[in-house]
């Protein structure tokens, strides 16, 4: 079964899913086996690695040192064409659709065919919508683009729908990494209350009580990566 079959099918079987996002930049290497026995001992059902600004080479030593550790999946979330490795299982093909920069819509994704050529990794093509929380979001810096305001849910539904008709096989609503207020309940409703393909949410879940907020509303999989950065003691509130 594929990465994106099994997602399928744990939304069949009304399983939601946690994704622990590892930044390159912000991770020790170091820390690995202990950071994993605490994954592999929660509710995590996938590894995402990306950043928006990694050195060259750092995802492929850490998704190396990843497998060594943990049998979850490692799905490549990259800021960049530089971030793509073979090491890795799957890669979210992400198409920034919040945005209008012709690079992060087409432009990345010819740079990254040579790469992806000949490779083993499953490729999803992914929806990525940039949502407002309140401060800047590094992708917001690194990319060059406005994210869609909170408050214009008809053009946040609009836009995810969008990226379904385009052939987007999942749509990922992001707040930002750090994010200071989570999406809120409402707008995650109301964008899978119209869409059929999987719906990722992340940024700014810092706590269970969020995290179960964000999955009641109908996120199909979450992603969290600041919490676990800042307090690994976060994995204690979600044992298995
Ligand atoms: C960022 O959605 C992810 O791209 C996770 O955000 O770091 O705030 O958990 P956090």
């Amino acid at each position: 079964m594929t990465i994106y079959q099994d997602i399928l099918y744990s939304i069949k079987k009304g399983q939601k899913l946690l994704a622990v996002l590892i930044d390159p930049d912000k991770f020790s290497l170091e820390n690995t086996s202990s950071f994993f026995e605490k994954v592999n001992e929660s509710i995590a059902t996938h590894i995402f690695v990306g950043g928006s600004t990694v050195e060259v080479l750092a995802t492929e030593k850490l998704v190396h040192e990843i497998k060594k550790y943990t049998e979850l999946p490692v799905v490549l979330f990259p800021g960049d064409v530089t971030q793509i490795t073979n090491k890795a299982d799957a890669l979210l093909f992400l198409s920034l659709i919040s945005g209008r920069n012709p690079d992060y819509l087409i432009g990345k994704h010819v740079d990254a065919v040579s790469k992806l050529k000949g490779s083993n990794l499953e490729i999803i093509p992914t929806g990525y919508i940039l949502i407002e929380s309140g401060k800047v979001a590094a992708v917001e810096r690194v990319t060059n683009t406005k994210p869609l305001s909170r408050n214009t849910i008809r053009n946040i539904t609009d836009t995810a729908c969008a990226g379904e008709l385009l052939g987007m096989k999942l749509v990922y609503l992001e707040a930002g990494s750090g994010a200071q207020e989570f999406l809120s309940a409402e707008i995650i409703m109301r964008v899978k209350n119209e869409l059929n393909v999987p719906l990722i949410v992340g940024g700014g879940i810092r706590n269970r009580k969020q995290l179960d907020t964000v999955f009641n509303a109908g996120a199909d999989l979450a992603v969290i990566g600041t919490a676990f950065e800042e307090d690994e003691l976060f994995f204690d509130e979600l044992r298995k």
